[in-house]
């Protein structure tokens, strides 16, 4: 498909009705007078009824899952903070400095720094925005094309070019091209622990050495929750995190194996004097100077973050992640066996099934009510396995999935 300026693909019209078309400019439409309690409360259940939740069990293409007990019981207690205005909130301003030196002993950082982000999204955006500030000249941001969309999304938001790198055959970036790629015009480079599609993690190490001193940002917005647990059950996970000298920041989401609430991500940096480069006056605040991206910033999401790590400890993120491994390989194994063919070994806990046409699979699961994505490359029907996912999900699934491929001769 053809490419503009700016690296950015032409989306595709969505198959909704714009907002726009069922709207008319007639003030009586809002609301006049409040309606009852049990009014509101039944249209939102209407709502709510719509929607697919994760209990359900037939959502396969999603990287977040129900959120930890306790971690819905913080969000709602702390529904009111604002830390855009920590002098109003240094209670829950704590509960962040907390998660951040977890954070940092997680990914091995002594020294770092950080904050509590709305997402990957989020971070990558403040990563970009960091580099771009702190390398004047520059505009050039090395990545693989595995990356998440937000990365081209930071890039046209802060005028960068992306240089997009193909990857090799285990789907992580060409370390050959990327240092080919790298220049005295490159601001940032970014890798990946947990490409979105397939779960690859690029190797950090080799990024490192390439970038040769440029900035180099980590998106371990899937694997930041994983990657970190797998030694402990016996499993060899590469090195991704500060660990490696050249890494300057890296992001990472709660909200995904970390059973927080939605929108809760990090943003770990080597060094907390970066975020100068970025932050502006507030003048009228408690704190009179701003680094993050957002003002008003959902900080229930950061009680509900502190929450989640204290309930469930490292031990219990490895059991966690352990579960999705074990779901992961049963699948693995059940659907070899069935005769399906996965593009790659999942390297975490996403699984790819190679197929033609791997659209009309997917419209032929949904029709019986399973939501799975579709991935580019490898061109595949991409199977999320998060803690919703149990191996009872997954054997009903296989059955599934026979069905529709039987029926549409696709196997
Ligand atoms: N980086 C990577 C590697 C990601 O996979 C994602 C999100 C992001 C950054 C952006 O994170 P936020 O969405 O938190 O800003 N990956 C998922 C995806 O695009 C997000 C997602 C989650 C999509 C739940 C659908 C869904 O139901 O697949």
């Amino acid at each position: 498909m053809a490419r503009d300026r700016a690296g950015k693909t032409p989306h595709k019209k969505d198959e909704r009705p714009r907002r726009s078309e069922a709207i008319v400019s007639d003030r009586s439409i809002f609301p006049a007078k409040g309606a009852s309690r049990q009014r509101v409360l039944s249209e939102l259940d209407d709502a709510y009824d719509e929607d697919f939740w994760f209990g359900d069990g037939r959502i396969l293409g999603s990287m977040c899952t129900a959120p930890h007990d306790i971690a819905i019981e913080a969000h709602s207690k702390f529904i009111e903070a604002n830390l855009g205005n920590p002098g109003l909130y240094p209670g829950t301003r704590k509960l962040e400095d907390k998660v951040i030196i977890w954070l940092s002993a997680l990914y091995h950082c002594k020294g770092c720094s950080g904050q509590v982000v709305g997402g990957g999204t989020e971070a990558n955006i403040t990563a970009l925005w960091l580099a771009r500030n702190m390398s004047p000249g520059k505009r050039e941001v090395v990545f693989p094309r595995s990356a998440h969309f937000s990365l081209r999304k930071a890039c046209d938001l802060l005028a960068m070019r992306p240089v997009e790198i193909p990857m090799g055959d285990d789907f992580t970036i060409d370390i050959d091209m990327a240092r080919r790629a790298i220049s005295k015009d490159t601001a940032a480079v970014v890798g990946i622990a947990g490409t979105t599609e397939v779960g690859a993690i690029d190797d950090i190490p080799a990024l490192a050495e390439a970038a040769d001193g440029a900035f180099l940002h980590v998106d371990a917005a899937f694997g930041g929750f994983i990657l970190p647990f797998m030694p402990a059950l016996g499993m060899g996970a590469p090195a991704f995190d500060f660990s490696i000298d050249g890494v300057s920041t890296l992001g990472t989401d709660p909200h995904k194996m970390g059973l927080s609430t939605i929108p809760s991500g990090a943003l770990m940096l080597r060094d907390e004097r970066w975020l100068d480069s970025i932050s502006v006056d507030a003048p009228y605040l408690t704190q009179h100077r701003q680094t993050a991206l957002s003002g008003t910033r959902c900080s229930a999401a950061v009680a509900a973050t502190y929450a989640a790590i204290r309930r469930i400890g490292f031990d219990g993120y490895a059991r966690i992640v352990k579960g999705a491994f074990d779901v992961t390989r049963h699948l693995s194994k059940s659907l070899q066996r069935e005769g399906f063919h996965l593009c790659i070994e999942p390297p975490l806990t996403i699984l790819n099934i190679a197929f033609d046409d791997p659209r009309r699979v997917q419209a032929a699961l949904l029709r019986e009510g399973w939501h799975l994505s579709v991935a580019r490359e490898p061109n595949s029907l991409r199977v999320v396995v998060m803690p919703h996912v149990t191996k009872q999900v997954a054997d009903n699934f296989i059955e599934a999935l026979r069905k529709a491929a039987k029926e549409l001769k696709a196997l």
